[in-house]
């Protein structure tokens, strides 16, 4: 049985560094030089070319690089049969937290303002708000770490997820009427949803004129999440002071993309939250030691469901 690294727009060489320490036994194939393509059992992916999984007969699962499936489950030739999961870890948990509270606490205090005013040698003091409430659009391992921290530094945090959950110091709210509930009170929302049929495009120009005027977004989640032409339009309007942005529709974003010229926009290369290779190798190789004992991967995902 072999373990197949499908990551063409990647560099796989940390992860096989890695695999070859943890498991020196196992054979790891690199795609596209599969030499014994029937001995696939499992399949390590990040975007990987669509209707590429349905050549290995054997294929038991199909693990996600990265916390997002969508890569995996947008491909119509994915085997009916396989398993996918994802990539879960404690490490990408906090990052992101981290990467969130630094994207609102910058927004808060008006470090981006700061700077354009230290680059004109002005001295513009400005006052900032003293209390912010932020509402958290998902609420999964990575959205309730990330709305946990939020509350720890003082936001007030309310949570929208589809089913009821409850996280102590976050009001938390589902569904449809949750979200129209929480919407006119926010200041900020943070996108940590996965992309899936019932959130592409969630982040419009109805959503961000729900919120509180004058607010701020920031875009975790994917890319599609956004209308990318109603976010411009928001900030045109002053309806939206700005946006932080770390996922877009077409990556790396290209030079002529509007967003790298907007001040009030802060773009970063899609590094919220970073996979730790050694952390994907240890579960890709737990991943092979449960195809070997006929058990379900670590992580999988409903593929009906989308996440
Ligand atoms: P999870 O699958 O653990 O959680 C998803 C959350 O979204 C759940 O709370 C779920 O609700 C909620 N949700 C899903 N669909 C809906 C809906 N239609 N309405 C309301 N809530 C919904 O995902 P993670 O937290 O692990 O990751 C989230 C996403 O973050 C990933 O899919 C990926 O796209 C992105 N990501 C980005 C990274 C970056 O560096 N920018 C790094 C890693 C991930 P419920 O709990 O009720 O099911
Ligand atoms: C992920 C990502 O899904 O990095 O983990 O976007």
């Amino acid at each position: 049985m072999s373990l197949l690294v499908m990551m063409p727009t990647r560099d796989p060489g940390p992860v096989l560094g890695a695999l070859s320490r943890l498991a020196p036994e196992l054979a790891v194939a690199v795609w596209p030089e599969v030499p014994d393509p029937g001995g696939v059992e499992v399949a390590l992916c990040w975007q990987h070319p669509h209707g590429a999984l349905a050549g290995f007969p054997r294929l038991e699962v199909a693990m996600s690089f990265g916390a997002g499936v969508e890569h995996l489950l947008a491909d119509p030739g994915l085997p009916a049969g396989v398993t996918v999961s994802r990539f879960v870890d404690e490490r990408l948990v906090a990052d992101m937290a981290e990467y969130v509270l630094a994207a609102v606490l910058a927004w808060r205090r008006g470090w981006a303002l700061h700077r354009d005013a230290q680059h004109e040698r002005a001295w513009r003091p400005r006052a900032y708000p003293r209390s912010n409430s932020v509402l958290v659009l998902g609420l999964g391992r990575l959205g309730a770490a990330a709305a946990l921290r939020l509350a720890a530094n003082g936001l007030d945090v309310v949570g929208w997820s589809r089913t009821p959950h409850a996280l102590p110091g976050v009001r938390c709210v589902h569904g449809a009427e949750g979200l129209d509930a929480a919407l006119p009170g926010a200041d900020v929302v943070v996108c940590m949803l996965p992309l899936t049929a019932a959130t592409a495009g969630i982040l419009d120009r109805d959503l961000l004129g729900r919120m509180r005027p004058g607010g701020y977004l920031v875009n975790v989640g994917r890319g599609a999440h956004l209308v990318e032409k109603d976010l411009l339009a928001a900030l045109g309007s002053e309806m939206l002071a700005g946006a932080c942005l770390d996922v877009f529709a077409e990556e790396p974003l290209p030079r002529e993309h509007p967003f790298w010229g907007e001040p009030r926009i802060t773009v970063t290369p899609h590094v919220a939250s970073l996979t730790d290779p050694e952390a994907v190798a240890r579960q890709a190789v737990a991943t092979v030691a449960s195809v070997r004992a006929g058990q379900l991967p670590p992580n999988p995902v409903d593929r009906e469901r989308g996440y």
